[in-house]
């Protein structure tokens, strides 16, 4: 990682710190409880990659960079309310996340339940509530983009076939449409939205970057599948070699680690391809994919 993109990308992490920190309501507002879960939750903590792309995207489009801050700030709500459902005992039931111990354990099963109900009803709050494009019509469809992405034929549809799987041996395609949707769909969403800030980008370029971020999404899962397999639970942050303990088809376990590896390799390599026509402007984009790929947690 080159100083230039870590200033960069710490920069625009301590910017989705600060909105985050400032948008959320306070810790003494009623109901006390719930607010501070939702704090807790989603402050101090995570790498706040799909902010990342989300910004990387929007400088390639050249948009304004508060508008892209209020999209990135909405993808990490849904992102956290994700993880905090994930974590609870009627589905993933682990007690660690992002170093520390996870909402569910930290306050109580139905605290972590409207946490995550709460968090993912302010990302819709943040996308309705101030002009994030110049043309209405625009900005109606990145709200419908993150809902689709979030909704059961993205994100929570993608959770919910990998409950149906557990224990039973997936085909690689199987993999491929789980992750397409649990991991891949707000990944794609946070590069799109971002894109959309601003309307300099034609449907073509438009849909290279939709190309581009599929890529990115399936690379960061088989990635994540390659920490859970040889990463410490210390550096993860949160429990490791679960995907092993509980009989979960990954990358890992049909590939092998070594197949595992060179197919992320394959698609940063596709990713990059994508990107090509728009030379210099794309910088970012393929930075932080490198950080993707090359991150140790
Ligand atoms: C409960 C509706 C519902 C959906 C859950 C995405 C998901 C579906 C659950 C998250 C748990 C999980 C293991 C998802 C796979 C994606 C993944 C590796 C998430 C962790 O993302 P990072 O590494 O986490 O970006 P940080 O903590 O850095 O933000």
């Amino acid at each position: 990682m080159t100083t230039d993109f870590q200033s960069w990308a710490s920069q625009r992490q301590i910017a989705i710190e600060t909105f985050l920190n400032a948008r959320l309501p306070a810790v003494d507002c009623v109901p006390v409880r719930l607010h501070q879960a939702m704090r807790y939750s989603i402050l101090d903590g995570g790498k706040r990659v799909r902010p990342l792309l989300a910004f990387a995207a929007g400088e390639l489009s050249q948009a304004d960079e508060t508008r892209v801050t209020v999209v990135a700030a909405a993808v990490e709500l849904i992102h956290g309310y994700s993880l905090v459902h994930d974590d609870m005992p009627c589905m993933d039931n682990d007690v660690l996340r992002r170093g520390k111990p996870t909402c569910h354990v930290e306050f109580d099963e139905a605290t972590a339940l409207l946490t995550g109900d709460s968090l993912q009803t302010l990302a819709f709050e943040l996308l309705a509530e101030r002009k994030l494009s110049d043309n209405a019509e625009t900005q109606l469809a990145m709200i419908k983009q993150l809902a689709s992405a979030s909704g059961s034929r993205g994100m929570a549809g993608g959770q919910a076939f990998d409950l149906d799987n557990v224990g039973r041996m997936l085909t690689l395609p199987e993999l491929e449409f789980m992750h397409i949707h649990k991991t891949g769909a707000l990944i794609r969403a946070a590069v799109m939205l971002g894109a959309h800030c601003s309307n300099v980008l034609n449907a073509a370029q438009l849909e290279k970057l939709d190309h581009f971020a599929k890529c990115v999404g399936l690379a960061f899962q088989v990635v994540d599948d390659v920490l859970d397999a040889e990463a410490s639970t210390a550096t993860l942050g949160k429990t490791a070699g679960k995907d092993a303990e509980n009989n979960k088809p990954t990358y890992v376990s049909i590939l092998g680690i070594r197949e595992a590896r060179a197919l992320a390799e394959k698609l940063q390599y596709d990713a990059d391809q994508v990107l090509h026509e728009f030379g210099e402007a794309a910088i970012r984009l393929r930075q932080v994919t490198d950080f993707i790929i090359k991150r140790k947690f």
